[in-house]
């Protein structure tokens, strides 16, 4: 299979900027080659339908020219003033109380000469749980171009921690600390200076902005000609410039880029993704496989004993099973291939467990037997013998085809000494015959 041996590389942000065009055919290609790949199990595409829905949509955004502006943080922190602020108008609801935003909102802002910038609001981070949070930071990041993490003072240790997480995905975040008009100007500076010495691992100071999204109005005395005090309430117009225009810098500058960028590293997280699922996928089928050709086997011998030095040689169905196993894996198989490749494995097997093979392992397995001395667990006995040398066999193919039809650095020896010590020998021989003999008795 094609997208698990190669690998994407998360695009570089100095390269995309200077080809975004590339960046962007190249993320759209390798998103058409994961939705059309056939060899990605049926299973493995159920569950990451989700993500794949998202792929879709991302790649609809980009035809589109979209770039998304997230604002994020605490309820109350001013997201949605924020946003209205930017937008010049009531699009987003706000509340002096408790979250007023219970789901994702959007609103088209302002256009680009190549697209469109919309701006979008969420839910308070504090109102859901840890687990939950972190699901939505890492969502919104993937899928926002930009995202504004709101504060309204130093940060909380979760604020800290959602922010954190926001800035490790390569993506665009600012920090606004929003209601700055509640603060001295020496104040707002103690507390600018606070934000990036703690930020400063994953953050430059110029992304971090003081704004006043929707001061209250001040109080203004005037004294008059007679000595008078006069007091009344001015109100205040929001306070975005630094914001506004570090978010026009980003854009002019990556605009497209940007998103095309996020769509890249995306996709090339997605085909992570789905190369684990692949893996685990294809992992649980083999043993399937595996076992299948352990049992069949084991009914075999047990109804035809064989000398018991010969289980460990190649046989018809063994050929069967590791041109079976590379189906699994993508590799096909010639059958001159698959007796090369038992040929090695059975050299390694035997030459371990050789002497064992010869004299313990037989008496341990037959010593139940010849208490009772029925020919019907002597044959069980036998066939179990089968069912394990069959499983080893299996092992040792489904190891080499995992790794590209190489036994890698370890090389062949060292693969069967690792698989033989993983394995609970005993048991597993007591589990196959027990199966061997209720088949036995079923047949
Ligand atoms: N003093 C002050 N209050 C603000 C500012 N921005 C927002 N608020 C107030 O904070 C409250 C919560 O705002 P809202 O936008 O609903 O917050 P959200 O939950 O983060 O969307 C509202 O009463 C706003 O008027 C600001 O810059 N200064
Ligand atoms: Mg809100």
């Amino acid at each position: 299979m094609q997208s698990v041996l190669r690998k994407w590389r998360s695009p570089e942000k100095t390269g995309a900027q200077a080809n975004p065009e590339r960046h962007l055919l190249e993320a759209n290609r390798n998103i058409r080659e994961l939705i059309e790949d056939t060899t990605i199990p049926s299973a493995v595409r159920a569950e990451l339908s989700a993500e794949f829905d998202e792929i879709e949509s991302i790649s609809n955004k980009l035809r589109r020219g979209e770039i998304h502006i997230a604002a994020f943080g605490r309820v109350g922190v001013g997201k949605s003033s924020l946003l209205n602020a930017l937008l010049q108008r009531d699009a987003f609801s706000t509340s002096p109380l408790h979250g007023e935003t219970t789901s994702e909102d959007r609103a088209e802002w302002q256009s680009l000469h190549d697209g469109h910038v919309v701006l979008i609001d969420t839910p308070g981070i504090d109102e859901l749980d840890g687990e939950q949070r972190e699901q939505l930071a890492h969502k919104i990041s993937q899928r926002a171009d930009v995202t504004l993490m709101l504060c309204e003072s130093d940060l909380t240790d979760s604020e800290f921690q959602a922010l954190e997480q926001l800035c490790t995905g390569h993506r665009t975040v600012l920090l606004v600390l929003n209601k700055a008009d509640r603060y001295t100007a020496e104040e707002l500076e103690l507390l600018l200076q606070r934000l990036q010495d703690r930020c400063q691992e994953f953050l430059t100071p110029e992304r971090i902005i003081a704004t006043s999204a929707a001061p209250r109005p001040e109080t203004v005395i005037r004294v008059d000609g007679l000595g008078r005090e006069h007091e009344w309430n001015r109100e205040r117009a929001p306070d975005l410039l630094r914001l506004k225009e570090r978010l026009w810098s980003i854009l002019e500058k990556e605009g497209q880029t940007l998103a095309a960028l996020n769509a890249a590293i995306f996709a090339s997280e997605l085909d992570e993704k789905v190369a684990t699922r692949i893996v685990a996928a294809r992992k649980s089928v083999a043993e399937k496989i595996i076992h299948n050709y352990c049992i069949g086997k084991g009914l075999l011998v047990a109804l035809n004993p064989v000398p018991i030095t010969d289980l460990l040689a190649a046989a018809g169905t063994d050929i069967a099973m590791v041109i079976h196993l590379g189906e699994v894996y993508g590799f096909r198989m010639s059958r001159r291939e698959a007796s090369k490749l038992l040929l090695t494995i059975s050299a390694q097997l035997i030459a371990l467990m050789g002497a064992y093979w010869g004299m313990n392992l037989v008496s341990s397995v037959l010593k139940t037997a010849s208490a009772g001395l029925s020919t019907a667990l002597t044959a069980a006995a036998q066939g179990s013998l089968a069912w394990y040398a069959t499983y080893l066999t299996g092992k040792m193919a489904q190891t080499w085809f995992s790794r590209g039809k190489s036994w890698g650095s370890s090389g062949p020896r060292d693969t069967a000494r690792s698989i033989l010590a993983s394995l609970d020998r005993d048991s597993m021989i007591r589990t196959a015959r027990d199966d061997i003999l209720s088949r036995l008795k079923r047949s």
